[in-house]
Order: C-alpha cells, then structure tokens, then sequence
C-alpha cells in the first residue's frame, strides 16, 4: 500500500494540533457555483471505462462543492511541521558558513544558520475601515521540464475550484483544437498569450488563484523550457512551497530527468531560492503507456529520491510523492477512484496543500517587496510578493536602489482591489512619484525608515555546481538575485571551504571548479539590492549562470560598497 510518502507521514491538519483523529473539512471558493461538470469533447468520445473521464472526474459534484475529507489514517502530526524544518539538516549553507573570513582577516559572525528574517522596526499606521485579505496566502511554484503537465494541472485546478468556468475551458478547447493543440486546452487558463498557445510553451510565469475555508493559493506556474530558466527563477523566489510535476509516460520521466533534462535543475534551483518543502507530483498516471502502474509511480519515485537528497531536502519530511492526471483531473481535488488505483491512500493534492502549517509571516517588520514585474496602466503598478511588513493606500514607500521616494496610490491582492497588503501576498502596486521606465524587475519597494541594503561589491560563499573549466578572478556571469539580475565579475577569491567540515583555507586559492566552496568577492556592473544572508535570507542567496546553465549558487556574506 502507498501511502503519502510526506514529511513526517502526517498530513493532518496542524491546527488540530494533538487530534490523533482530524477530519478537517475544505471549503472552495463560491466562485461559480453553479459551473457543471465539463467533459471535452475529445476525451467523451473516447470508449468508456477508460481512465480519462473529463477534468472532474473523480467528483460527484460542481467543482465548488463541499470537500470533505478523513485523514485519519495519516493524522499524526504532533510536531508542528515548521518546528520539524528546523531541526531538519539543511544543504551545504548551513554547514559551511560558521565563520566567514574577509579578505583582511577579520572574522564575519555567521553563526546563525536559522531562515528567521530579523524583525526591525515596528510601524504599523492606523487605517480606518480597512480592506485586506483574511485569509493565509501561500505562493505555490509549479516546475519541472518541459511539457511535465505544470500548466494542464494549473488550469485543471482552476477549473476543479470553480475560479475557470465551463463555457471558458469550451471556448479554450474549440480554439486549441483550431491549432492542433486540443489537449493543451487546460493549459490555456495559464499560458494567456499568443506565442505560449501557439507552441505550447510557458514563456512567462502563469499567474492564477485559488482559495479554500482557510488559505488563498496563488499559483505561479514557471516555464520548463531551458531558454526560460532566468523567468523559472523569479517565479521561485516569491514562492513558499514548490511542486515538482514529473511526467511518468514512458520515455518522458526519463528525458526530463536525463542530463539536460530541466527536473534536476529546477529542483536544485528552488532549494536555492530558499524553498524547504517539496510536493513531487507523479503526472501522465493516465496515460495508456502508465495506466496508474505502482511500479512505474515507484521507479520514478526512487530514481528521484538519492537525487533530493542531495540538495538538502529531508525525504521524512521536507518531500511529499503524490500520483495524478492534470488532463483528467484525477487525484487533485478528490481521491482517485479505487477502480482506477487502489494503491495510493494519501490525500489528493489540494486538500494535502491545504492542510499544511503556516508559513511564517512577518507582518510587524518593515515593509518589504522585490518588484517582479511593473507595467503601465493610468500610473505605474509594480508587482510581487511582499516579503514582510503591511502597505496601505496613502502610505510613503521608498523604491531602491534609487531610493525613489513614491506614494502608494492603489493595491491590489491578486487580482481583489484593497486598502492593505501583508506579507506573503501576491501583489499589485500602483505608486506615485516614478515614471514606468525608472523601475526595473530585481528594485525594491521598501519602508523609509528601513530601506533594505545595496551594493556593486560583496563577499559571497559559492558553491560551484556544474562548470567544465576551472573559475579564477576575472570570470563573469549573471547573477540572478530575488526577482533581479545583473552581470557579476569575481575580483578575489578569498578562500576555500570544505564542505563538510566547513573549514577554510588558510591561503588564497588560485581557481575553484565544481563541486567546490569558495568566499569569493564579486562585483556587479550595477547596483544591486541585496542583504546579507544571515539577516534576510529572501535577499541574500544568488544564483550565478552562464551560457545558459546555472553554474553556483551562493549567499552574501557582507556588502562592501
Ligand atoms: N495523458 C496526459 N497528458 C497530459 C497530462 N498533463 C498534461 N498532459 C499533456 O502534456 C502536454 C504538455 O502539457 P503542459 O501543461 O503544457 O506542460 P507544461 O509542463 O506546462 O510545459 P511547459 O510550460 O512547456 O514547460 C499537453 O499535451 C498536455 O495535454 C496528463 O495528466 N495526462
Ligand atoms: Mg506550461
């Protein structure tokens, strides 16, 4: 029997703290209620007792009706999951920083490997008949190679949660098939423009929503193409939970997974953006070359497991494997019929998300939002994901590096118009006080009374992952940052750190190559936002690539200048 292989192996609700028998109840959105089950045409004409029914097709009702489900069987969360993290071994990050050496010899205090973000000060002004969103956002990354299934579950679950509606899939199906794409249908809810539908591509990341009783999900469905890695990153630093979409059809599991294939990639990269917990979502399970095999969701499973691994991700608890079908739907919302496959008994996907622990919000400090994206509309809106801290409309804001002074004229969570943002929301930003073309992706909105740091030149510990020719000062990539990047150039390798016992080397090294650590002191052509690790982990990792491969990873150490 398969059960869900999650951290910990409870997936209980961790608000039912103790409750050996948790039956916590999810609640969609109201939003079209009354849509009717929708059955392509394409998938309704096939023979029946086939396992591709139509999108809803393990549910009784509408989309939006009431899910109830029993997790008995795996409630046995009596840990809190965020108090597991911690004690969780962490990647190379943790072990190697203890104590960082400066190139003059001073001693950099790093002790502190925790993820806690440093609460500066406190400011919360006083709104009158204040807006806001209720309910807990959660930023959910959909990665994994190319043509994995990410944006046909993305759709799907729209559609599941009643946020799509039947005549708009009707519409998607008959203009897909108009361009031979017919089973790229669902994928058009996330892929919106031209070029994504034409190729069947994610180019840009996809944005859509979804909420439950309890937590409002915004989904970011990153692009598995390799030319769209630079796009995949950003999407990965505004998320909190990442989930790995692994299509089982024979010859793509191994395609995807295979050197070049993005799947090793993209789990290494939301490692990076600081990403503690995994859903690996075992995808294709309908497909006539899978037919929901246990063995086959196994081979997948165990090929990637040693992999996971070795980023740093706990299998006991940072990793949960679920089996699904993004085309027809099955195990998303409901519990895949036992006909179809009566070895897996963990929870579907969304009631699983659904019923994971908070992630930690800062709301008390300063407010913080790494620009995403910004475009033109009657003023300049800026977007992304508040890092900490609460705007409200009115309130002074200052945008960095160019410490901009703007006022906050109008926001939006996700797509609800409001009067306050808090952190961890997916947000909109109209500002006054800046033109559109003075702000770039990678800028900061911050509070004045606490800008976050910037710099051209800082000291990093950089991990080398993959790099044929050996790296010296003078060696040039791009360094992509939070939402930004920028071209770096290594002034000075400072020393060598072992991995494993996190030492360092007395004397300069001359070069570094893979599988390496090294402190080295990098200068951008620019200046950049960026805070050192310890004290902001969301601004103070960095990714290095070049010739479009991800070559290091790394976290700043202390900005010079
Ligand atoms: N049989 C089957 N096909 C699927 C399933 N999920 C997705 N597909 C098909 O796989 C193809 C690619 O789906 P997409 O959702 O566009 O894949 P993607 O991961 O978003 O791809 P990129 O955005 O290019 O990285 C489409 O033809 C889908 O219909 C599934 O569960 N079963
Ligand atoms: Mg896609």
């Amino acid at each position: 029997m398969e059960t869900q292989d999650n951290w910990s192996g409870g997936a209980g609700d961790p608000k039912t703290s103790g409750g050996a028998v948790a039956a916590p109840t999810v609640q969609f959105s109201r939003l079209n209620v009354n849509a009717a089950e929708f059955v392509p045409s394409f998938l309704s004409s096939k023979p029946s007792g086939e396992s591709v029914p139509g999108p809803a097709a393990n549910s009784e009702g509408p989309p939006s009706d009431r899910l109830q489900m029993d997790v008995e069987e795996s409630a046995n969360t009596n840990v809190p999951l965020s108090k597991q993290a911690e004690v969780a071994p962490d990647s190379w990050e943790d072990a190697a920083d203890s104590e960082a050496i400066t190139p003059d010899g001073d001693l950099i205090d790093e002790d502190a490997d925790g993820e806690e973000i440093v609460v500066r000060t406190k400011k919360k002004p006083v709104a009158k008949e204040e807006t806001k969103s209720k309910k807990e956002h959660v930023n959910v990354v959909f990665i994994g190679h190319v043509d994995a299934g990410k944006s046909t579950i993305g759709g799907q679950i729209m559609y599941l949660t009643g946020m799509v509606d039947k005549r708009t899939l009707e519409k998607y199906e008959r203009e897909a098939k108009e361009k031979n794409r017919e089973t790229w249908y669902l994928s058009w809810a996330l892929d919106t423009n031209l070029e994504e539908r034409e190729k069947g591509k994610t180019v840009e990341v996809g944005r859509a929503f979804f909420e439950t009783d309890v937590k409002h999900f915004s989904i970011l469905d990153a692009p598995g193409h390799k030319s769209f890695v630079p796009n995949m990153i950003s999407g990965a630093a505004q998320a909190d939970l990442a989930v790995l979409v692994i299509s089982a059809r024979k010859g793509e599991f191994e395609t995807g997974f295979e050197k070049g294939g993005q799947t090793r990639e993209h789990a290494m990269l939301v490692k990076t953006a600081g990403i503690k917990y995994l859903v690996v979502l075992i995808n294709k399970m309908d497909d006539p070359t899978v037919e929901w095999s246990e063995e086959r969701y196994n081979e997948c499973k165990d090929k990637l497991l040693p992999y996971l691994k070795k980023l740093g991700f706990n299998p006991a608890k940072d990793v949960t494997f679920m089996p699904c079908s993004g085309l027809t739907g099955a195990g998303l919302k409901d519990p895949v019929e036992p006909s179809i496959c009566s070895w897996y008994i963990g929870l579907p996907f969304i009631p699983f998300i659904d019923s994971l622990p908070s992630w930690t919000r800062n709301a008390e400090g300063p407010f913080i939002l790494p620009v995403v994206d910004k475009y033109k509309d009657m003023g300049t809106v800026v977007m992304g994901k508040v890092e900490s801290g609460e705007a409200r409309k009115g309130q002074s804001l200052v945008l960095m590096p160019n410490k901009t002074s703007v006022v906050v004229d109008q926001l939006w969570s996700d797509d609800e118009e409001v009067t306050c943002v808090g952190p961890c929301e997916n947000v909109k930003i109209k500002l006054k006080g800046i033109e559109e073309e003075d702000v770039s992706p990678g800028f900061v909105l911050c509070d004045p009374g606490s800008p976050c740091k910037m710099g051209k030149i800082f000291d990093a510990q950089v991990a080398i992952i993959e790099h044929k020719s050996i790296i010296c000062p003078g060696y040039s990539a791009v360094m992509h940052i939070n939402c930004g990047s920028e071209e770096v150039v290594v002034k000075a390798l400072l020393c060598l750190v072992d991995k494993k016992s996190g030492e360092k080397s007395k004397t300069r090294p001359r070069y570094v190559k893979q599988d390496q650590v090294a402190i080295m002191r990098l200068e951008c052509a620019g200046v950049v936002c960026m805070e050192p690790f310890k004290e902001f982990p969301q601004m103070g990792r960095f990714t290095l690539r070049d010739e479009g491969k991800t070559v290091a990873f790394g976290k700043v150490l202390k900005v010079i200048e």
